[in-house]
């Protein structure tokens, strides 16, 4: 039976050892509910870190914990205390964390760390890899294991994978910053369908993948190498039941005797409001800038002191780091500073607690507030905004939450605040004491609808459906996929034929792409295999390109083999040009200038002027700015081409302007005229090529290189496995 193993850096479990007694605690946290379901069907599996180091434990130890494990359904990858401070407090947390959240000054890059995390990616692997059975789906979490996804699919390629990223994803400009950049997007390309918590993560990703890595992107689809990848946005939710449940318990009977409920409700009056903020105490939730936002907030209306309190719970958090340490002293010292300047005898205006606390005191904290004030600097999601929306069960309260979340896509109705502007903090504070109860329930309302239908179930449901449909994306890949059987058949005929022709197309077909066209020039394995082709017995070898001819003649009129140029205007045959068509070229005249504009705005795009027509380059081009350009292109010469019987062909990163009537079609049914072939090969990697494809006779094979929409009957992944393909025949 087929399993879906789920993979994070931690299992979703603390493992405690005392003395000889052994203790397994499950984790209640958001990933680990969200993966219940998933984790509990079929043969499911988690596989992660214990969270205990290598080196702690002695056989009998590791064997005893190995099979406690087991029994939740976990598998452990072993991880030593330097694989732990080089790899997840070194490369994960002091280079990808502040660097995805755009705190360049926090981040480092060490070549060491990188080793490491390389090394313990690929200990991940090699747990997967036993663990593994084909059929098996893998769903990859988060930023400590962006190289895992690659390293499955080299070795299992069939195994569909999935990965999800928890935190933002940066723009290009930051992205590139990153020594091993090409790296992390290869090792992130190995999955099959990648996932973002909002579109402009997903966008940022996609552009760093078209820059980095120069690769074609169509819509959220990715082609890369022989597989298309698709890339899409899945907001992470909460389990709304269960806080919902919570705070209904609790807000029937309060449990007074807790230590903190008494806390909150003994100095609590009537008129006294409660402002919470929870973090994990990290640089990117903005703490110190929340507390100094405060501070502006009472001196700019000092009519709320005595009035209010923020209640301020920070989670201790990777406190081996030292931007961790320092941002504790920073904040300890500023609730002292602020505490200080506005306390009265009966007042303290910021209550902080530095630790965590149990489930049931996190519900209190939430069910006690008037205002959730969470205002992250930059967040990937952030859950706790949720969390407070789903434990108003009278839809009561305020919610304050900054642009900078990922959480703000979703939640419109909260007060959405800039974290960087003391003003809108100040005015959004004062707005959300004073909000009247009817428009605190109208937002509540709305917010909570959204949370409870779209939960956190229902986020995972969806991320592995759609994972699940890239087995067809694939299915219909590999059903046109020139190989195994489809190529026997292709050799088996061409052996048995008499009058036999080859139609192939140069660039992108024969060789890769060069930035400039005159360096994609045939090498001598080339001109070998062509000839070689050229030398059987009762074959037609034909090049047909829409180079000019001048470049054909320079690169192959010594040779004895036909060449087709301008996309059809010439034929080459027994050394002599042919002209198959006879054009006007007065057009030309009109259409470069407004090329030309086109280059004076559009860094590294180029024209090429042939002998019968105009051809705009833009491989060099910001493909982005590129995609636009082509668009802008097409407008402004649709009128015009209509008036000159031309057409605008779109090429492989080239749009060229031609005679409407000449065609690689109608060339190739002149060719097709002058003998009797009774097997036909025909390859071609663009849109001009589609034209042979359409002419063709249904028994020709038609191959298109490249995983695009083709009317060609077979498909080959590029110019190497042509090359491949063409070196059988001879
Ligand atoms: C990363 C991304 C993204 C907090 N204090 C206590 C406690 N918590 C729980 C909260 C909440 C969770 O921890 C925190 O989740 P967040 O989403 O707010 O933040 P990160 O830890 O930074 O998580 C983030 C998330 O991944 C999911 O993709 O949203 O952007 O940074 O569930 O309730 N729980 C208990 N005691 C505490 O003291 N029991």
């Amino acid at each position: 039976m087929n399993k879906t193993i789920i993979v994070s850096n931690r299992l979703p479990l603390q493992v405690s050892i005392n003395e000889d007694s052994l203790k397994i605690t499950p984790s209640v946290g958001g990933l680990a509910t969200g993966m219940k379901s998933v984790h509990a069907e079929g043969n499911g599996i988690w596989i992660g870190w214990s969270g205990i180091p290598e080196e702690e434990l002695d056989t009998n130890l590791y064997n005893k914990v190995t099979a406690a494990i087991q029994k939740e359904k976990c598998v452990s990858v072993p991880l030593t205390s330097k694989d732990i401070e080089e790899y997840y407090e070194g490369f994960s947390n002091k280079a990808l964390w502040p660097l995805f959240h755009y705190f360049m000054e926090y981040t480092g890059f060490e070549q060491q760390e990188w080793e490491a995390y390389k090394r313990v990616n690929q200990k991940f692997a090699e747990v997967i890899l036993e663990n593994i059975e084909e059929g098996d789906t893998v769903w990859v979490h988060d930023y400590q294991l962006l190289l895992l996804p690659q390293l499955i699919k080299e070795k299992k390629p069939n195994t569909t994978i999935g990965f999800f990223l928890h935190i933002p994803f940066p723009s290009y400009e930051i992205f590139r910053t990153f020594p091993w950049r090409k790296e992390i997007l290869s090792g992130m390309l190995g999955a099959d369908l990648l996932g973002f918590h909002t579109y402009d993560y997903e966008r940022h990703f996609l552009s760093s993948v078209q820059r980095i890595l120069r690769l074609d992107v169509n819509f959220n689809q990715i082609s890369y190498q022989d597989r298309l990848i698709k890339v899409d946005s899945f907001p992470m939710g909460i389990d709304y039941d269960k806080f919902y449940n919570a705070a209904l318990e609790h807000s029937g009977k309060p449990k007074e005797n807790s230590e903190l409920y008494q806390r909150l409700h003994e100095h609590i009056s009537e008129d006294k409001k409660l402002i919470l903020s929870i973090d994990r105490m990290d640089y990117t939730k903005g703490i110190p800038n929340r507390i100094k936002a405060f501070e502006y907030f009472l001196d700019k209306f000092p009519e709320y002191q005595e009035k209010v309190r923020l209640v301020m719970l920070a989670v201790p958090s990777r406190s081996n780091v030292p931007q961790y340490q320092k941002l504790k002293r920073e904040t300890d010292e500023l609730v002292g500073r602020i505490n200080g300047k506005f306390a009265t005898v009966s007042w303290t205006p910021i209550w902080y607690f530095y630790r965590s606390l149990p489930f049931d005191d996190l519900i209190d904290l939430y069910i006690s507030s008037d205002v959730a004030l969470i205002t992250p600097i930059r967040d990937g999601m952030n859950l706790v905004a949720k969390e407070y929306v789903a434990t108003r069960t009278k839809n009561d309260g305020v919610l304050i939450l900054s642009e900078m979340a990922g959480a703000s896509k979703e939640m419109n109705e909260a007060l959405l605040i800039n974290p960087n502007s003391f003003e809108d903090f100040a005015h959004n504070l004062k707005r959300a004491l004073s909000m009247p109860l009817h428009e605190q329930q109208k937002r509540m309302k709305f917010l909570q609808k959204r949370l409870k239908r779209y939960n956190v179930e229902k986020w995972a449901k969806e991320f592995l459906k759609s994972l699940d449909d890239t087995k067809q994306l694939k299915g219909a890949i590999m059903a046109k996929k020139l190989t195994g059987d489809y190529e026997k058949k292709l050799m088996s005929d061409y052996h048995q034929k008499k009058k036999k022709l080859m139609l192939l197309d140069y660039d992108g077909t024969l060789v890769g792409f060069k930035d400039n066209p005159q360096d994609a020039k045939p090498d001598d394995h080339l001109y070998n295999l062509l000839d070689k082709i050229q030398e059987e017995e009762n074959t037609t070898l034909v090049l047909i390109s829409g180079r000019d001819k001048e470049t054909f003649q320079k690169w192959f009129g010594h040779k004895n083999y036909d060449l087709v140029t301008d996309h059809g205007v010439w034929l080459y045959q027994n050394k002599e040009w042919i002209a198959l068509e006879r054009l006007k070229t007065e057009w030309m005249k009109n259409i470069y200038p407004i090329l030309e504009t086109f280059v004076d705005r559009t860094p590294g795009t180029f024209i090429e002027t042939k002998n019968f027509s105009l051809a705009w380059h833009y491989r060099m081009a910001d493909p982005e700015l590129a995609k636009i350009r082509t668009i802008e292109l097409n407008t402004v010469l649709t009128s015009m081409v209509a008036n000159n019987d031309l057409s605008v062909l779109k090429g492989n990163k080239v749009i060229e302007i031609k005679s409407s009537n000449v065609n690689k079609g109608r060339a190739m049914s002149r060719v097709l005229m002058q003998q009797d072939y009774d097997f036909i090969t025909v390859i071609g990697d663009d849109w001009t090529d589609e034209y042979m494809f359409e002419e063709a006779p249904d028994w020709a094979y038609t191959i298109k290189v490249g995983l695009d929409k083709t009317n060609a009957k077979y498909q080959i992944k590029d110019p190497e496995q042509v090359l491949q393909l063409l070196n059988k025949f001879v």
